[in-house]
Order: structure tokens, then C-alpha cells, then sequence
């Protein structure tokens, strides 16, 4: 039986057997003082408004069911697997790599490069370690996501026009349906939040669906907050 989610261009009709949730890069690097995020010269408070629908929506996912997947963006210590490029756009002294409050810059294993505390995996849920922005490149998501059956797709995390913009792409072109609750995404840049939001729903929903956690929640039964659906898109 599927849930319908009230969202933007349209209503959608999710299978709750074959929906996952995937949280993209809710990391201390991007979140917290400190990290990558201010590193290249980010406020990096203005991500925190989407922290708490987001554990919300994982909560109530959990509760129903549906697997959470985790992502973390970030490299080997090594740092064999970061492009020339995307080193190069680092301010110097503060590169990936550099040695930071909380460790080496967006390096696997650094304090960093973990979930934030509010919104840890719990045991057994799947983390996904991805070199780029798009949870799909140089990983093995895809093929975690088709052995499952998923084929309806919850994004969200950080930030709105770059990771989770870019995964979003990326499952559109491989086949899912892609559904995105705008609060439980965060931007450094409002314009970019909005902008972005607005660009997955345009033109039909071109890359996918935009809706909020209460919309998601209610749909699967859960309690909402009592927000009106369309704060925060
Ligand atoms: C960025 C991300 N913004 N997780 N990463 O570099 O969006």
C-alpha cells in the first residue's frame, strides 16, 4: 500500500517497502567551528535550523520502517582519492588534509568528519564514505539501494545546492523517485537553499519532489509538530 506526501510540483505516492531516507554529510566538518564548512570561509550556525526536523524525520522513518542511510563526504588519510582541483580551491593553510580543531580537514576518522552527536547513526544503519559531493560517485549506494528493492528516495541534509543537490541528480538519473523535505536541508547561502529547492521541483518536478518533515511524517503516520506544511521550503 503506498503513502501519498503532500509535496511540490504535486502529491507522491511512496511505497514504504521499497522508500529509503538517505542523510546526506550531517557532519561536524560542515557543521560545527572548526571544519571544512568554515574553512572555506562559511557561517557554518546558519546549518543548525535543519537539524532538529531532520532527527525528527529520522525518528519517525525508523519507527516506520524504512531504512536510514548515512553519508559522509571526506578522504583517505593519505588524501590519494581528493582531486588536484578540489584541493586546490582550499585556502592555503587550510586545505583538506590541514591539521584542524577537530583533526585533519574532512579526513575519514578525524572528530570532523563524524556525524554530529543529534544525529547519530544508529548501530547497523548503513554510512556511505564518499570522496565527491554526489553520494553516488565512487560508491557502492547504488547497488545497496537496488539489492534492497528502494526505488522512492527521501534526501535531505547538507547542503541544499551542493551534496544533496548533487545526489539528488544523480538518483534522478538512475531511476528513483526522489522526494526532498526542504527543512531537514541546509545551505550556507539562503538564496542557494531556496534556489535550490525551487530547481528540483520546477519544470514538472524535474529532479524529483520538494516537502517538508512534517508532510513525510504525517503521510506514514506519525505525530507532526503542528508547523504549517509549508514552512521552511
Ligand atoms: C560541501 C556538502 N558543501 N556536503 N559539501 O562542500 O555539501
Amino acid at each position: 500500500m503506498s503513502v501519498t506526501v503532500d509535496a511540490q510540483p504535486a502529491p507522491v505516492a511512496l511505497d514504504p517497502a521499497a522508500t529509503a531516507l538517505l542523510v546526506i554529510d550531517m557532519q561536524r566538518d560542515f557543521l560545527e567551528p572548526g571544519g571544512f564548512g568554515e574553512s572555506l570561509g562559511n557561517d557554518v550556525s546558519l546549518l543548525r535550523a535543519c537539524v532538529e526536523p531532520c532527527g525528527r524525520l529520522m525518528q519517525a522513518m525508523r519507527a516506520a520502517g524504512v531504512p536510514v542511510l548515512h553519508t559522509r563526504e571526506g578522504h583517505r588519510p593519505g588524501l590519494e582519492d581528493v582531486h588536484p582541483e578540489k584541493q586546490a580551491r582550499c585556502a592555503p593553510g587550510r586545505k583538506i588534509g590541514d591539521a584542524g580543531p577537530m583533526g585533519r580537514i574532512l579526513v575519514r576518522g578525524e572528530a570532523g568528519h563524524d556525524i554530529i552527536e543529534e544525529l547519530y547513526p544508529l548501530p547497523g544503519e548503513v554510512v556511505i564514505d564518499k570522496p565527491g559531493k554526489g553520494a553516488f560517485f565512487a560508491t557502492d549506494l547504488d547497488l545497496l539501494l537496488r539489492s534492497a528493492g528502494v526505488r522512492d528516495l527521501i534526501v535531505c541534509g547538507v547542503t541544499t545546492e551542493v551534496c544533496v543537490h548533487t545526489t539528488v541528480r544523480e538518483a534522478n538519473d538512475r531511476g528513483y523517485r526522489v522526494l526532498v523535505p526542504g527543512d531537514c536541508c541546509g545551505s550556507y547561502f539562503e538564496e542557494f537553499h531556496k534556489v535550490g529547492l525551487a530547481m528540483i521541483s520546477a519544470q514538472g518536478g524535474i529532479f524529483g519532489a520538494v516537502t517538508t518533515a512534517d508532510a513525510i511524517i504525517e503521510a506514514f503516520g506519525g505525530k507532526r509538530d503542528g508547523h504549517d506544511d509549508k514552512e521552511g521550503f
